[in-house]
């Protein structure tokens, strides 16, 4: 039996590498491709495979230490029958050196590079989120690395619990369990790479009592929590005076009542806004699923956030930009109806391109609204107020309505967010520039 000396190999463009895992000890047993040791550099891990059978009689790094190619690591005793790959140089030909050690040359697994994009494992929305990955390369060794490969699971989603934050096998498999099992907090906190929120047993403070979520909570809270994570939000606040506005629709108050129909100030936003989105088209988009383009929608379908009993639901108005004040009224009374009374179907609250969240009839000063993923932008309102408002000689009483619009930034830029804001205020300041 020959003693031989396992030296690094060619590692590519590495010259000092970390040790970060030493596989074997004196003694083991191993076969030809069993993993020795993990090295890492700033941009890889690679495994350094056996290219022998045999024993283990010597090791002389140990983690931490730093090689380069050609560094001795360690020894195998070569079983007899062992059969040397092909990578391995001829055995010792000389007689008589049988005993002495050889050196051998290896291939290294090849370095791996981060995966690319994949869906979040668990997610739970049915329209395309735009995943991307967080820019944080994982260190795994190529082993997890195929292991999370061969399952679909996104490493760099995934929190390493081994040193110096490596991903380890049993993470991949803690993740898929917890997806597996829905568990929202830990499944969504572990699959996004976040800490989870530590849990605690409030009863240790006082009283509490625990009640599930309701079904649509549990729906929606998995969307507006995916939008969350997947969405780089910016809100623009502003403001815009709505007296004409205000006293146009009490005018045609009397009107409307008489044909069963509640004139509210939503129905004029939803019309400037469309107005608007005409005026800057990527703001009733979409991303492409690989985030490298934008698709921009030639329908106008508003989706109305309503507040039901059972939870918060976004039925869509269709073809705003085809219907006049009354009929828009007609539908939003039909589908807030609809909503409240858990009748809504799935053609109701598809097709959306924009969504209003109107808090106004309620009160409040801002807010920031969540993006309904994969939308891009979406309108927050708030309550009006009498606000003095100076006119350059004195203040007068002016209807002042707060809002915001929260959007996605990777299709959006800030001056453009403003422009938008600024534009569906002069709109709303002055409803005669909807028919221009
Ligand atoms: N400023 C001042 N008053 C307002 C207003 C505003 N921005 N918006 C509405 N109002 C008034 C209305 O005119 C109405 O008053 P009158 O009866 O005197 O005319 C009153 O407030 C109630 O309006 P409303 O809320 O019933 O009707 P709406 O058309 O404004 O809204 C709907 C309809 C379905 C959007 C609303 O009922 C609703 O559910 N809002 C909550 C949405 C929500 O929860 N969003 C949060 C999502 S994020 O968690």
């Amino acid at each position: 039996m020959a003693t031989q000396q396992i030296n690094i190999p060619d590692i590519g463009d590495f010259d000092s590498v970390e040790v970060i895992e030493v596989l074997v000890s004196e003694g083991d047993v191993v076969a030809v491709d069993d993993s020795l040791l993990t090295l890492e550099s700033d941009k890889a891990t690679m495994e350094i495979p056996s290219p022998v059978a045999g024993t283990v009689t010597k090791v002389v790094v140990s983690v931490g230490d730093r090689v380069a190619e050609g560094d001795y690591v360690l020894d195998i005793e070569v079983s007899s029958e062992a059969t040397p790959t092909e990578a391995q140089p001829a055995q010792p030909s000389e007689k008589g050196n049988a005993e002495k050690a050889s050196e051998v040359v290896m291939t290294p697994v090849p370095p791996t590079s981060p995966e690319p994009s994949k869906p979040v494992l668990g997610s739970s929305v049915t329209e395309p989120v735009n995943v991307q990955t967080m820019g944080a390369v994982s260190h795994a060794s190529p082993s997890v690395r195929a292991f999370a490969r061969k399952l679909g699971v996104d490493l760099t989603l995934v929190s390493g619990s081994g040193p110096k934050g490596r991903v380890l096998q049993t993470d991949v498999e803690a993740l898929i369990k917890s997806v597996m099992q829905g568990g929202a907090t830990s499944s969504s906190a572990t699959s996004t790479g976040i800490p989870p929120v530590p849990a605690i047993d409030f009863s240790q403070f006082g009283e509490t009592t625990t009640e599930e979520l309701g079904r649509i909570k549990k729906i929606s809270g998995k969307f507006l929590h995916a939008s969350w994570l997947n969405v780089p939000h910016v809100t623009q606040f502003d403001e815009c005076d709505i007296t004409e506005m205000d006293q146009f629709r009490k005018d045609q108050k009397a009107v409307a009542e008489k044909q069963g129909i509640k004139l509210t100030p939503l129905v004029f936003v939803m019309k400037a806004v469309v107005k608007a989105l005409q005026d800057f088209p990527a703001f009733n988009a979409s991303l492409s699923a690989d985030g490298q383009s934008i698709i921009k929608k030639g329908y106008y379908n508003i989706g109305i956030a309503v507040d039901t009993p059972n939870g918060l639901m976004v039925p869509v108005v269709k073809g705003v930009d085809q219907k006049g004040i009354y009929d828009l009224s007609r539908d939003l009374m039909e589908i807030s109806a609809k909503a409240r009374e858990g009748k809504l179907s799935v053609a109701d609250m598809s097709g959306g391109s924009f969504t209003i969240s109107s808090l106004g009839g309620i009160g409040g000063t801002q807010f920031t609204p969540i993006v309904n993923a994969p939308e891009v932008a979406i309108m927050g309102l708030s309550k009006a107020k009498m606000q003095p408002v100076w006119n350059g000689t004195e203040f007068v009483p002016r209807l002042i309505m707060p809002f915001s619009v929260s959007y996605d930034h990777r299709a959006i830029d800030g001056a453009e967010g403003v422009r938008f804001t600024t534009t569906v205020g002069r709109y709303l300041s002055d409803l005669r520039q909807l028919i221009l």
